[in-house]
């Protein structure tokens, strides 16, 4: 049976949610072009599209708002945020950005020439859209497992050290950019990276002289599954165990709106190569901002460096993950299929499994978070063949090895009372899976469609 794991922390304020009528919710989603991303958040009950800047922070971090010191250079909320910074993850040089893309956007043109590849397990799609901006090829060389969601991996988001070792042979070091691992890996469910798949990644990119980074937006998750499944990492702190997958890198790049719990702030660091951050910093000025605020007001920088020390609390980290294991169990208990195990921030439910009658270009994802939406006003998102896209070339749609519907926890913003809600409405769902029609594309814009395009459900 599904474990109930109760919260670390009370609640002092609350943020009334409205419930609606289905009349109501088949008008706004009619109005939204049948495209989630479009929705009113007032018109949404349970708001599952992200768990990017939507947790709460806590008294602590909103008390240190309070202490922004909003100079223009050298606030002390920046020192504070480097100190920790270092001490969590030892990296020398700390350049705060306005969010994870800020990072990308002045890390990405230092390390890329024209045409070369960036080696990941898998890439999110606006890391994915920064490394083709900066001239490079973004490749996704995870493990097979991770596309079978119904078999159980510890580690389902872990390169594939052959086929990685293998591309690198066949493309050359010099067409290579760089690695970068992605912890937890996103879109293939929120799954981790074990220590060892790190470790061996950084060997080989020793090997060939490839320089390894960290997308670090999930860091904190990522250590919390090493220290439950990884042998030899059961009685570490999550603290050192942080310590240790960093050590494997050169820098990493950070949407702090995940691990770090706050609604907005970004990170990018560097071990230790000196140059490699003065050139950083140069792009930095014009894109993000001065070196010590980098688009982030001191307050902002403040909520931040506590949010990292929070983050990686254990106690916080087990009923975090156990809420999302929560709504996982709840769900294939009720034989709704999800990608097994839960990831850390989200169940990723396999829409391709449960609406077996909608081919994937007719997209099951989206009608099934369209369903979702109307049944109970959970708002969860695609991913799948939707937010693939469509090849550059050739201008077909790309086919996703994966059609899911992704339900991600924000932090300690729900209760299990609406996990409950969740899995109810996507059991209800099951029941009458094979009456939900597809959907066909409006309108479409030419990058990044799943944002803002506008759809119709198929008669
Ligand atoms: O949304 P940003 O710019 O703070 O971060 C971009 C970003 C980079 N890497 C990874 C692994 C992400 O998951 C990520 C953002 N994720 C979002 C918005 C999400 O909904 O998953």
């Amino acid at each position: 049976m599904a474990k109930r794991v109760p919260e670390p922390f009370r609640i002092k304020m609350v943020e009334p949610l409205r419930v609606t009528t289905r009349e109501e919710r088949e008008r706004a989603l009619q109005e939204a072009g049948y495209n989630v991303f479009l929705l009113k958040a007032e018109d949404v009950y349970i708001d599952l599209l992200t768990d990017s800047g939507t947790g709460a922070m806590s008294d602590y971090q909103w008390a240190g708002l309070m202490l922004g010191d909003e100079s223009y250079a050298g606030s002390k909320n920046y020192f504070h945020l480097r100190d920790v910074v270092e001490d969590l993850f030892g990296y020398r040089y700390v350049v705060p950005t306005h969010q994870g893309r800020g990072a990308e956007q002045v890390l990405f043109p230092c390390l890329i020439k024209k045409g070369q590849y960036v080696l990941g397990n898998m890439h999110f799609d606006t890391t994915r859209a920064h490394i083709m901006l900066a001239g490079g090829k973004p490749v996704d060389l995870v493990i097979e497992e991770a596309f079978d969601t119904s078999t159980w991996h510890p580690f389902k988001g872990n390169f594939d050290l052959n086929k990685l070792e293998n591309f690198i042979k066949e493309h050359g070091t010099e067409n290579i950019a760089f690695i970068l691992i992605t912890v937890t890996c996103n879109s293939a469910g929120g799954q981790p990276v074990s220590m060892e798949n790190i470790r061996a990644v950084s060997e080989i990119g020793r090997k060939y002289g490839i320089r390894v980074f960290i997308d670090a937006a999930r860091f904190a998750e990522n250590a919390y599954f090493i220290k439950q499944r990884e042998p030899g990492y059961e009685n570490k702190p999550i603290k050192e165990i942080v310590r240790e997958m960093f050590s494997y890198a050169e820098g990493f790049t950070m949407s702090a709106k995940k691990d770090a719990i706050v609604n907005i702030g970004g990170l990018l660091a560097i071990k230790e190569d000196e140059d490699l951050f003065r050139r950083v910093q140069v792009n930095l000025v014009p894109m993000e901002g001065f070196i010590t605020y980098g688009g982030l007001a001191g307050r902002d920088m403040e909520a931040l460096a506590r949010g990292l020390e929070e983050g990686i609390q254990e106690e916080y980290l087990h009923y975090r993950i156990s809420q999302v294991a929560y709504l996982g169990d709840r769900l294939m208990e009720g034989g709704v299929p999800i990608q097994y195990p839960t990831g850390g921030h989200a169940v990723f439910v396999d829409a391709a499994k449960l609406l077996p009658h909608i081919p994937w270009d007719q997209f099951p994802g989206v009608a099934l978070s369209n369903e979702l939406y109307l049944e109970a006003g959970v708002r969860g998102v695609e991913i799948g063949s939707f937010l693939m896209g469509r090849d550059p070339e050739t201008g077909k749609n790309l086919r996703s090895p994966l059609e899911l519907l992704r339900l991600t926890i924000p932090r300690r913003v729900y209760t299990n009372d609406h996990m409950d809600v969740v899995a109810d409405a996507l059991i209800a769902i099951k029941e009458r899976a094979h009456t939900i029609k597809g959907v066909e594309i409006e309108y479409e814009p030419p990058v990044l469609r799943h944002f803002l395009a506008r759809l119709r459900p198929l008669k």
